[in-house]
């Protein structure tokens, strides 16, 4: 042993003379395997927990800064789902001695606690399987060590198995088994993706090739990932199961065995001489003349960086022509990975096509001109909220985008029943209904909430909520789809008469106030019964078979409009609380004006609902004695005050100013008080606006309608606001809060965006406009990580991809706002070319008005600045 020692010491002493060590891959100071051009993590990144398996977890490569390669580990199955179980991970070992990261995987229900360890050798690592007891029983053919690559990555490239030569599928194309369901391991909560429709089956992909060497893209030095062992390794493609599937190298564990079990020896692809790109982020719908220009350029931290940039002017005849030389501020490193510097070109205003020239990179061409944010909200007030609508059939030229869905809601879910997007039926249903028995009148309005077919009452209450604020403010009369609720039939691109705004409000009101009237209340979530259901992608028609289940008729027996076949979705309604109905009276009563021009019977309707709500719930909702929900548990006030202000502003009801008034005063004398949420909440809502300061949201909104002294008391609070509005973006280089180790921040970056709007409307001399701005540029395109418009459709150069429920076609609903930037360890993803990933890209129906507030504030803004 000290000899061993003794020669390692002086490798170790000669490698360091030399500065050249005898492997490629260096243990950083984060806790991964790093050389130039790739990195290994190992459990850098873990299971969030909530949605399981998110394809970010585990052993993982980011081969030139994407990261191509994740779920690695001991796993029980061929091609892992979403909700297949995953080991306990325990707290990572680090032995800085031998360079080697260790972690155990528990699989307590098999008492089988696997130890996997890696460590560098050569130019790659070695991937070490131990155990203390042979794999169970139960668990021989089904332990495996699992390595997951992202096939978008791979399209177009082959793999190399031993000296076998074969194409990575574009498609799944290759066979699978089906086995007894007995042999199934059960996945978390016992779920079932896969409708067997009665025989017991389930569904087992088959290798699609085997050997001893399996190397992914030999051709793409990008790309390559070399896996050799003595041991057998099949690549699977796990697309036969799920479209977000992933190619999976795996190697079974030998039975009967302990100790070191297995070893892979895993050889990525490093480059002594790589660098990547600069990215250069800039908003790419462009520039309005009168603002603020700052290009940030995200540099690989090997580059140098260059003293100077360019702008080019595009010219008609495709020359370019330099127009400003920029002085490149160097800002420097922010969250490891890479260096920093702007570009400041605010003073090029002459209208026109640029691009930016730094670093031996030039960008896509964008427009600076007056204009630029006119119609950026378009394609989310058109589409996005269109093609959304539930219970509607949508047409668009000559494509129907879904047909009419869900004519069969909905059930009232049963006791104990959970749901599979964080929703539970509790023992308590708090209606009149039997369980399973059929809710009358609410297959009309509503939206699917993201990317699954379930109406949310966030993201119905929020969406009808902030469109009813659009019209407040900007009263867009764009007309430009025919909305018929009659027939339950909407059409894009054509006009009908009355603004597109209005009707959306009207098609949220529709389904609250239907769900008061028949339920009593906007239930937490309607939602679908199962798990086959739950995953459904395709057609919103074809979820269910639109006819009322009968449990008096075999599956799939039709009678009339009665059918035996259980799809028809539950309302669950266990978690209802007065404090959460005051969120319904504020959708009801901020609808009301907008809705009584155009649709008097609904507006009377909505205002009268909200009072009924208002006078049966008020007692029970004082935050002493009704449990904290949805967005008040986040701001943490008495959610009855929004709700009084917005029947006051309906009605001119003396009785709700005298109940807000003392309140929303009270709260302007508070103390400053430090609220922060960390993690994602529902569909990326994050508490922004009172971290630490004073919560203005009331009493801005009341502002235009208070007296003298109740004004001047505001705005000695605006100044402590603002620092709040602004106080995120100070640690980066981009100037807004950047975050999201869940669920990405862009909806918190376009709300605080717009609260700075909101502030310099009332007090523009307060605030810098340009804060407005520099929220929807970042989301526009100046971030880390690439330049693309996190908003589909949107820009020159935007979204390829989004997690609509179109996703399993690679493809967006336009004018959808996608999560943004993950933050994982020192790197920041939003994958383009896969776009499973919710956190990054699943568009969430409740962004999409916050998103068209932002955009119009900006083109007021601009038209102010430009005059
Ligand atoms: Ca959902
Ligand atoms: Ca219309
Ligand atoms: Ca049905």
């Amino acid at each position: 042993m000290k000899g061993k020692t003794l020669l390692a010491a002086a490798a170790f002493a000669l490698a360091s003379a030399t500065g050249v060590s005898a492997q490629t891959l260096q243990l950083n100071d984060l806790g991964y395997f790093e050389a130039r051009g790739t990195n290994v993590l190992v459990y850098n990144n873990l299971y969030n927990g909530g949605f399981y398996d998110e394809k970010f977890a585990g052993l993982e490569i980011i081969q030139r800064g994407e990261r191509i390669a994740t779920g690695g580990g001991v796993r029980l199955m061929n091609t892992p789902e979403q909700w297949d179980i995953f080991g306990v991970v325990s707290p990572r070992e680090i032995d800085r001695a031998e360079s080697s990261v260790a972690v155990s995987l528990t699989y307590a229900d098999y008492d089988f606690a696997p130890r996997l360890k890696v460590l560098p050798k050569d130019k790659g690592v070695l991937v070490q399987i131990w155990l203390d007891k042979p794999v169970p029983e139960q668990l021989v053919g089904k332990a495996g060590m699992n390595l997951e690559f992202f096939p978008a990555s791979y399209f177009g490239r082959n793999y190399l198995v031993d000296n076998l030569a074969r194409i990575l599928p574009k498609y799944p194309m290759h066979d699978t088994e089906v086995h007894p369901v007995s042999e199934k391991i059960p996945q978390y909560f016992g779920e079932s993706t896969f409708d067997d429709r009665g025989r017991g089956d389930f569904l087992v992909p088959l290798p699609l090739s085997t050997g001893h060497r399996i190397v992914m893209a030999p051709e793409d030095e990008a790309l390559r990932v070399s896996v050799t062992s003595d041991q057998e390794i099949s690549i699977y493609d796990g697309r036969h199961l799920a479209q977000n599937g992933t190619f999976v190298l795996r190697s079974l564990l030998p039975a009967g065995r302990t100790g070191k079990v297995l070893e892979w020896y895993l050889e990525p692809s490093a480059s002594e001489d790589w660098t990547r790109p600069a990215n250069i982020g800039f908003s790419q719908v462009g520039y309005t003349p009168a603002q603020k220009k700052v290009s940030v350029v995200e540099l690989d931290k090997n580059a140098t960086p260059a003293a100077t940039g360019r702008i080019l002017r595009v010219n008609p005849d495709g020359t370019k022509t330099v127009v400003k030389e920029v002085a490149a501020e160097v800002w420097g490193e922010y969250h490891h990975r890479y260096n920093y510097v702007r570009l400041d070109f605010s003073d090029v205003r002459e209208p026109g096509l640029y691009c930016i020239d730094y670093q031996g990179v030039v960008t896509n061409a964008f427009p600076i001109d007056k204009e630029v944010y006119a119609d950026k909200w378009h394609p989310s007030m058109d589409v996005s909220l269109v093609v959304n609508m539930d219970h509607m059939e949508v047409n668009e030229a000559y494509r129907i985008w879904h047909g009419r869905a869900n004519m069969d809601d909905a059930l009232q879910a049963p006791a104990n029943v959970r749901l599979h997007d964080g929703y539970f039926q509790g023992d308590v249903t708090n209606t009149k209904y039997q369980p399973l028995e059929h809710i009358p009148g609410l297959a009309v309005g509503g939206w699917y909430d993201a990317g699954d077919f379930d109406i949310q009452a966030n993201s119905v209450l929020n969406t009808t909520e902030d469109l009813a604020y659009i019209w407040r403010q900007f009263q867009p009369m764009r007309d430009q789809t025919l909305i018929d609720e009659k027939t339950q039939y909407a059409d894009i691109h054509v006009p009908d008469g009355i603004p597109d705004n209005v009707q959306l409000i009207l098609h949220g009101t529709l389904n609250i106030n239907a769900q008061v009237e028949n339920i009593g209340f906007v239930a937490q979530v309607i939602g679908q019964p199962d798990m086959h259901h739950y995953h459904h992608l395709g057609d919103a028609m074809t979820l269910t078979d639109g006819l009322v289940y009968d449990p008096t008729l075999a599956p799939y027996e039709v009678r009339g409009n009665r059918s035996g076949t259980p799809d028809d979705r539950y309302v669950f309604t266990s978690r209802f609380s007065a404090a959460g109905v005051m969120q319904d009276i504020v959708s009801l009563a901020a609808a009301y004006p907008a809705l009584k021009d155009y649709y008097p019977e609904e507006a009377e309707r909505s205002l009268r609902n909200a009072e009924m709500l208002w006078n049966k719930h008020f007692e029970a909702a004082d935050p002493a004695k009704s449990p904290m929900m949805g967005r008040w548990m986040m701001g943490g006030g008495d959610p009855r005050i929004n709700a009084a202000i917005e029947l006051w502003l309906a009605t001119g009801n003396q009785k709700y100013k005298d109940f807000f008034l003392p309140l929303v005063e009270k709260q302007l004398e508070a103390k400053s008080e430090v609220r922060r949420s960390n993690g994602p909440v529902q569909n990326g809502m994050f508490m922004t606006e009172f971290n630490g300061g004073p919560n203005l949201t009331a009493a801005l909104k009341l502002y235009p309608y208070m007296d003298k002294k109740f004004q001047k008391k505001v705005k000695e609070l605006i100044p402590a606001y603002v620092e709040v509005l602004t106080r995120g973006g100070q640690d980066n280089p981009y100037g807004v809060s950047i975050g999201g180790t869940g669920w990405a921040g862009n909806a918190s970056i376009i709300v605080t965006a717009y609260n700075c709007y909101k502030v310099w409307k009332l007090f523009p001399d307060m605030i810098d406009p340009e804060y407005v701005f520099n929220g929807l540029n970042f989301v526009l395109g100046c971030h880390p990580g690439s330049n693309v418009s996190f908003v589909t459709s949107v820009g020159v150069n935007t979204k390829k991809v989004a997690y609509g429920n179109n996703r399993a076609d690679y493809a967006v609903i336009p004018g959808g706002i996608v999560p943004g930037l993950l933050v994982k360890e020192d790197y920041f993803e939003n994958k383009d070319d896969y776009p499973f990933h919710w956190g990054e890209n699943e568009c969430c129906i409740n962004t999409a008005p916050q998103y068209v507030q932002l955009c119009l504030a900006c083109d007021e803004i601009a038209r102010y600045l430009n005059k």
